[in-house]
Parts: C-alpha cells; sequence; structure tokens
C-alpha cells in the first residue's frame, strides 16, 4: 500500500498532520514548486525566495530522517505548473493507493484539494491543520449566536483552553489584558535590539539565481536576503527575540521610529506561518520568561495575545465568512491604490519609510501596516480588493488565511464592522504621537488646511464626513462625529476642499505626495 503525501510550502514542519501515522517505508512525500503558486499573485521577490528556499532546505531534512522526498522544482523541463497537475505526474510515477494531505490554508487551494478526489484514481484524505489551537468547529461552535464577535472574549477561551498565563482558573496578575501599560512610543535614543542575519547557502544561492531571472517583474530586492530559512536558523531568531526584544515588546508594541524597521518585534511570522517554527511551543517560551522573572507580564500577555489571540481570531473569521469574504466593500470605497505603494517614493515620511522597509525587507511590523499604509488606503477610499492584492504581495508571511482578514476586516472596513469595533482612521497626529516620522517630513504635521499641511488631517475629517450615513451609529467614533458637527461650517468646507484637491492630484498622478 503506498501512500502519496503532498506538503505544500507553508507546511514545513516535521509534525505537519498529514504525516502523523505515516511509515517512511510505504510513503512518498512529494513538494512542487510551481508557477501557479509563484504568480498567482506577485509575490515580493525576497517572499519568494524565502519560500522556496524554506521548502528545499526542509526536503533535504526530511529525507535526512528517512522519508523518500519526490521533489519538483521550478525549472523541470516537466513542470506542470499547479498543484493539481504536478499531483496528477506524481500520481502516474508512484501509482499510489492512497492521497494524504494537510487541508489547504486558503480557499483557492482547498478547492483544488477538493477536487482530487474524483480526479485521482486513489483514496484522497485531506485532513485538519493541528498547528493551529482553534478548529474551524470550536471557532463556530464559539461564533454561532453571538451578536458581536469580538477578538477579547474568543481570546478569553483560548487562555483557558491552553493554560497559558493562567493561576487556576483565573488570569495571571488578575487582568486578562494589559494594554493599557502597552503603547508607548520610543525615543530615538533608546538601544534597539540588533537583527539576525543569516547568510545564504548553495541552496539558497540557487534560488536566488532562480527568482532573479523569472520573477524580476514582482516587488522588491533580493538585496541584502538574509532570511532563516531553515528550522534551525528559525530556532535561533525565535531565541534572539526572547532573549532580546521580548522584555519591551510591550511597551513599544506600537512605537515607530525612522530607520528601524523591527524595533522590539519579534520578526517570526514568516517563519511562524511557513512551518518553521511551532507557535504554541513560542508562546509557552514566552511564558516561561515571564515566570523566570526575565520579562514583565505587560510584554508576555501582550504577546502571547497576538498569537493565540489575533492570529488565531482572523483564522477562524476567514474560514468562517468563506471566499466571497474578499469581495466585501462595505464603505464602497473605489480609489486606485496610489503607484507610490509599488516605489515608496512620496513626500510623505511616514508612507516612505513604511514602503520603503517593506519593498526592502518584504517586512513591516503591525503598527506601520495598520497605522500608515493601511489608515492612508482607508482614509483616501482605495478599493479594499486592491489593498487586499498589495499586502498579499509584499509581505514574506503573507497568506490569504491571516492577509485577507487583516486587510480588508480590520484595517479598511470593509467587512463593516464583523471584525474590528471601528475603522482604525487617524490623523497625522496618531503618527506624531507613536513615531518621530513627521520631524523630518516636508510637510508640517500641526496644520490642518495651509499649503504643506499633513494630508492625514484633511483626509481624516473628509473620510469622517464621507462615511457619515455608513459610520454615524458606531459608538466608537462618537466622540469625533461630536467634534465634527462642533466645528464652524468654513473650517468644515475648507478641510474637505484641501483634502478634495488631494485627492484630485493623487488621481491625476501629479501634486507632491
Ligand atoms: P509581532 O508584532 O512581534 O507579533 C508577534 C506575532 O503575533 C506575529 O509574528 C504573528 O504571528 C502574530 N500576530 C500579531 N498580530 C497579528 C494579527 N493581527 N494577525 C495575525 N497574527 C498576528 N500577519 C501575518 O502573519 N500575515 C499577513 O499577511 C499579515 N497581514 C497584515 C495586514 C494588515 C493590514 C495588518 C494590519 C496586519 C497584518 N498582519 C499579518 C498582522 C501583523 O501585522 C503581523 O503578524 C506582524 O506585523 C508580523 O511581524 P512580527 O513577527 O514582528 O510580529
Ligand atoms: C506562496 C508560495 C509560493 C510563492 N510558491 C510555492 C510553491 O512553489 N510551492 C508550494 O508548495 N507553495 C508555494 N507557496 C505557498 C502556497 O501558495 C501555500 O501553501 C498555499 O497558499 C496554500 O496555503
Ligand atoms: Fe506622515 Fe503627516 Fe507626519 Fe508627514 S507630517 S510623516 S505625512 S503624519
Amino acid at each position: 500500500m503506498t501512500t502519496l503525501i503532498p506538503i505544500l510550502g507553508d507546511q514545513l514542519c516535521l509534525d505537519i498532520s498529514s504525516l502523523e501515522d505515516a511509515d517512511p517505508d510505504d510513503s512518498i512525500i512529494l513538494m512542487m514548486e510551481v508557477a501557479e503558486e509563484t504568480t498567482y499573485v506577485r509575490h515580493h521577490k525576497k517572499k519568494v525566495a524565502f519560500i522556496l528556499s524554506a521548502m528545499r532546505h526542509h526536503a533535504e531534512r526530511l529525507r535526512g530522517r528517512g522519508w523518500t522526498v519526490d521533489y519538483v522544482t521550478l525549472d523541470d523541463e516537466d513542470n506542470q505548473r499547479s498543484f493539481t497537475a504536478e499531483v496528477a505526474r506524481g500520481v502516474e510515477r508512484h501509482r499510489p493507493d492512497r492521497i494524504v494531505v494537510t487541508e489547504a490554508g486558503e480557499w483557492r487551494v482547498a478547492a483544488m484539494l477538493d477536487s482530487w478526489a474524483d480526479r485521482f484514481d486513489a483514496d484522497v484524505e485531506i485532513r485538519a491543520d493541528t498547528r493551529f489551537l482553534c478548529s474551524h468547529g470550536e471557532f463556530d461552535d464559539w461564533a454561532e449566536g453571538r451578536k458581536q464577535l469580538r477578538m477579547e472574549f474568543f481570546y478569553r477561551e483560548m487562555r483557558r483552553k491552553t493554560g497559558l498565563l493562567m493561576d487556576g482558573g483565573k488570569p495571571e496578575g488578575g487582568k486578562w489584558n494589559y494594554d493599557s501599560e502597552n503603547r508607548k512610543p520610543a525615543q530615538t535614543d533608546l538601544l534597539t535590539p540588533k537583527r539576525i542575519s543569516f547568510r545564504p547557502d548553495d541552496i539558497t544561492n540557487d534560488v536566488l539565481d532562480l527568482v532573479a531571472e523569472r520573477f524580476a517583474d514582482h516587488p522588491g530586492t533580493l538585496d541584502g536576503f538574509d532570511f532563516a530559512v531553515t528550522h534551525e536558523e528559525a530556532l535561533r531568531a525565535q531565541r534572539r527575540f526572547l532573549d532580546e526584544a521580548l522584555a519591551r515588546f510591550g511597551d513599544y508594541q506600537d512605537a515607530m521610529l525612522t530607520d528601524e524597521p523591527v524595533l522590539w518585534h519579534a520578526h517570526l511570522s514568516a517563519y511562524i506561518n511557513a512551518g518553521l517554527l511551532d507557535p504554541l511551543d513560542l508562546c509557552r517560551k514566552v511564558e516561561a520568561k515571564y515566570r523566570d522573572g526575565d520579562v514583565p507580564l505587560n510584554a508576555a500577555e501582550g504577546f502571547i495575545r497576538q498569537i493565540i489571540g489575533w492570529r488565531e481570531y482572523v483564522r477562524g473569521i476567514y474560514w468562517r465568512e468563506g471566499p466571497d469574504y474578499a469581495t466585501r466593500n462595505f464603505l464602497e470605497a473605489n480609489r486606485d491604490l496610489p503607484g507610490f505603494y509599488w516605489t515608496g517614493d512620496t513626500d510623505m515620511h511616514c508612507l516612505a519609510q513604511a514602503i520603503g522597509q517593506t519593498l526592502d525587507n518584504a517586512y513591516a511590523h503591525h503598527i506601520q501596516r495598520l497605522m500608515v499604509t493601511g489608515n492612508f488606503a482607508l482614509l483616501i477610499g482605495a478599493d479594499p480588493a486592491q489593498v487586499h492584492q498589495w499586502y498579499l504581495e509584499v509581505y514574506a508571511d503573507a497568506y490569504e488565511w491571516v492577509e485577507l482578514p487583516n486587510t480588508l476586516g480590520m484595517s479598511q472596513f470593509g467587512d463593516g464592522g464583523l471584525l474590528a469595533s471601528k475603522p482604525y482612521a487617524s490623523s497625522g497626529s496618531y503618527i506624531n504621537k507613536m513615531s518621530d516620522y513627521c520631524g523630518s517630513c516636508r510637510y508640517d504635521v500641526k496644520d490642518r488646511t495651509g499649503e504643506n499641511a499633513c494630508p492625514f488631517n484633511a483626509l481624516y475629517w473628509d473620510f469622517l464626513a464621507r462615511n457619515h450615513d455608513r459610520l454615524k451609529d458606531n459608538r466608537r467614533l462618537a466622540m469625533p462625529y461630536r467634534s465634527w458637527e462642533r466645528m464652524a461650517k468654513e473650517d468644515k468646507l475648507a478641510l474637505r476642499a484641501k483634502a478634495r484637491n488631494f485627492l484630485d492630484d493623487l488621481d491625476a498622478g501629479t501634486g507632491a505626495a
């Protein structure tokens, strides 16, 4: 009895569910580099290089453990370019009785896997992805019958389920959430933790050549590629985070500093999502750091919440809402995303920093994604489908299950408040409070309507005014709407005219933006 086990590019761990009860003597693992996956969007060059190199290293690791791995490279002359066509070739080569595969991470690929049972003369078993704490069924049970879905309540369930930071039946320290102690702006004179770099080996260098040749028209640069591409390297990156950055993760979670792309963030999402790191194991290590007295509770709790709270919650929403979630557009926004999202060429310093770092590193931290690039796209009324595609392309950690709810739901309010309780819209003052960007910007963050006024200011009020009918009943927007109503008529008109001019310039591709 032969079993064929396809392992996809984001399933790179030894304990993936498809291998659970498999026997190396009668199993063949199939790994496929295929054009459909590398080009369904124009992924950042570093993202493609990371995934292909990590796949090739994982194949070596599996072989080292006694598995037979049939690995199809992108430049294989016979490569049929898609998962299904390559599995068909694999079936021809190995004549398996069974195909066992772990479920895919997005609707597009899930539909492919679902078609295999009819297509192939073999039993097909699709297994749940046990790297996640919360199964689809459990999430649906939790969500069923609730008027509103809120991450905070879901997160408490996950704390109880895992026992992480629990003190008997109660949360450690008496509170579930210590965010009120977080969100401090960072100072430029603070010593930020050093990033960790990994030198490309021969396997990675081959991949870098392949990507440079085939994906020259994809965004971003390959220069300075220093990603971890093996499980061992990812563990070293994890150790660096635990020892050097975690202690201040909570305090500076929302801070932004010029030319500091990582700050106290983990910089681990690409590794977690591809399977190189185990999210629950990471959380247990974070808890141990707290219990050993090495890091404060606000840091440990804040970090664990991102993983067992937000990460699991957005996945639950993605699968619960179905494939048409990607088409929602509650605010009926339809402006094209400005061209500078692909170049970073803008006078707005905050955007130039966030986009420039994204194109350089295939990474930006959460608050840059949410309050700079996301906020700007929201304020200008960018088409959420285009915004979604941009985020899916440019980040090394982007797979639809996690990127789409964060972008369309959290950042663009495209689902009308299903995921987030209010739109993350803000004027320049938020960016000024949390960063040092405004000090070296050609715009004046304190000015709203003058020639050099920060564009975020007029855009913010214009956003509220434009969407009044859709958003007026949102209780979390009651304050800003009250301020808008109290504003003098001429101020309102001036703000809206300023925004109109800016948007006209943006559409025409002229102006200082
Ligand atoms: P840290 O800030 O150090 O956080 C630690 C870990 O928590 C992350 O590695 C990640 O695994 C998890 N995490 C934190 N916030 C979230 C969140 N909101 N959703 C899911 N997991 C979270 N994350 C992705 O993994 N892939 C994406 O494609 C992605 N797209 C995003 C798009 C937008 C518009 C926004 C606002 C957020 C997006 N995020 C995405 C969430 C978050 O920004 C990244 O997980 C984080 O920036 C990764 O960097 P880090 O490892 O340094 O994370
Ligand atoms: C993102 C990606 C890329 C760029 N290339 C491949 C590939 O060639 N082969 C592969 O197995 N996976 C790749 N991936 C990741 C897949 O797109 C991912 O596994 C699916 O989105 C399913 O979640
Ligand atoms: Fe961004 Fe406005 Fe600050 Fe310039 S002044 S960095 S545009 S928020």
